[in-house]
């Protein structure tokens, strides 16, 4: 463990992350209004076990008992959303300020615990209002956001000093409106491609208006990244790839960084493409002062023979987690370099990072957790690797803080490092929060004993 934590510089901020509709719970409490997320669960078939949000882990009335483990974990900051049908219920006009009241509290409980929040204005609860009138794919949808980014500022801005104008673009827009996986469950290419650009317009908006209402915080949007690697160096097998990252990853960060769509997938889309207005591309472009990489696995990528553009490979050779989802800690890495060398950023935070296993309690009530323990260890030394690197990173957040509601699966998948008994709403910190904790003080005390 030391190899790995002397990596770490002193300022390196280690935190937890969660979003608002996987763990507040309190759905219809203090004139919430209802979101995607909420229309979707209650639509049979759609959630696996017909499971919600409505309850998940209670952090509305239980965030203090919440902050005191995360103070016990000694992190230097914690991750959370807020929920836009909280601050606008109707969508638009009328600002719930209980809504606001809730967060202003959680901020302050934070602060007063030495602990930095860091703000994700949207984390996929889109008002249900909203997404009758047009949702993502309709441009009124960046005026409403805008309206909400401005309330949430304008309360919170003089103690916020991260904001995370989204999380996972990518996700909302095909997950979401072109597969229809996820809320609000529509299944149209053109629609994810208007909801990717409108997400993007939204960002750049939103980081004008935090600008001038949070002077003095940095602002960043965070982007599900994962490394595609070509099954071999054939150019059928190295175009897979290339598609896939263009899909993925390039599609946001090319106009994040660059001002512009990659032009290979500009083509392969044109037929689909939503209108994009003049001054568009110049206000996605804003500068930023930080990414935030989500990163969990990496596909093996290949070419596929029945016609399609890709095909993901399955290895043999590595561990899965209970998502499936393959543990490949080098690709955190590569893209962390990968993302340092192509768009240079100000600053990169890992702001999720973490995995799912099946974890159950021992006779003794605990919950051990080994595997996931290896993983995060085996990450957190993948980003230290890349600190080395040269990659300007300055942050690593465990997802999750708590097991919590995992959208389509419900409760079924547990990623915290605290688990959570449903019935109960027990939280028992398992084996990988106690090596967290430990990892996290030996990491401080080595870069102190460096700088002495
Ligand atoms: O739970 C999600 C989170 O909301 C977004 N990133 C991936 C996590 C695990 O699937």
């Amino acid at each position: 463990m030391s190899d790995q934590s002397r990596r770490f510089p002193s300022d390196f901020v280690w935190g937890a992350a969660t979003a608002s509709y996987q763990h507040e719970g309190a759905s219809n409490e203090d004139g919430r209004g209802e979101s995607v997320w909420d229309r979707f669960c209650a639509t049979p078939g759609k959630v696996r076990n017909g499971d919600s949000g409505a309850i998940a882990c209670d952090f509305y009335h239980r965030y203090r008992d919440d902050i005191a483990l995360m103070r016990e974990l000694g992190i230097d900051a914690f991750r959370f959303s807020v929920a836009w049908p909280r601050i606008l219920p109707n969508g638009r006009g009328a600002v719930n300020d209980k809504g606001l009241d809730f967060y202003d509290r959680l901020v302050d409980e934070l602060l007063g615990s030495g602990i930095e929040p860091f703000v994700t204005l949207f984390h996929w609860d889109t008002p249900q209002v909203l997404e009758d009138a047009g949702g993502w794919p309709a441009r009124a949808t960046v005026d409403a956001y805008d309206e909400y980014v401005e309330a949430v500022a304008g309360r919170l801005g003089d103690r916020i000093k991260h904001w995370i104008t989204h999380n996972e673009p990518w996700v909302v827009a095909w997950i979401g409106y072109g597969w229809g996986h996820h809320a609000p469950g529509r299944t149209s290419d053109a629609d994810a491609l208007a909801t990717a650009h409108h997400l993007l317009l939204s960002h750049g908006r939103a980081v004008e208006i935090l600008r001038a209402l949070s002077p003095g915080s940095e602002v960043g949007i965070t982007l599900n990244l994962d490394h595609p690697y070509a099954a071999s160096d054939a150019p059928e097998d190295v175009a897979a790839a290339r598609w896939v990252d263009g899909m993925h990853n390039r599609w946001f960060l090319d106009p994040l960084f660059r001002g512009e769509y990659p032009s290979d997938m500009l083509e392969a889309f044109q037929p689909t493409m939503p209108a994009i207005e003049d001054g568009d591309m110049r206000t996605i472009g804003a500068p930023i002062d930080f990414l935030g990489v989500n990163n969990y696995t990496s596909p093996l990528v290949g070419a596929d023979a029945n016609g399609g553009r890709s095909r993901f490979f399955h290895r043999e050779d590595v561990d899965r987690t209970d998502m499936g989802w393959e543990v490949v800690p080098e690709g955190l890495h590569d893209m962390l370099v990968r993302v340092q060398r192509d768009y240079d950023p100000p600053a990169i935070y890992v702001t999720e990072n973490g995995a799912a296993f099946a974890d159950v309690r021992g006779h003794d009530g605990a919950v051990l957790d080994p595997e996931r323990q290896a993983y995060l260890a085996e990450y957190i030394d993948a980003a230290g690797r890349a600190i080395d690197q040269g990659v300007a990173l300055r942050g690593y957040f465990a997802w999750s803080l708590m097991d919590n509601f995992e959208w389509a699966w419900g409760y079924w998948k547990r990623f915290g490092i605290v688990y959570v008994d449903y019935a109960t709403l027990e939280r028992v910190p398992k084996g990988s929060f106690y090596w967290y904790r430990d990892f996290i003080e030996s990491s401080r005390a080595q870069a102190d004993e460096a700088a002495a």
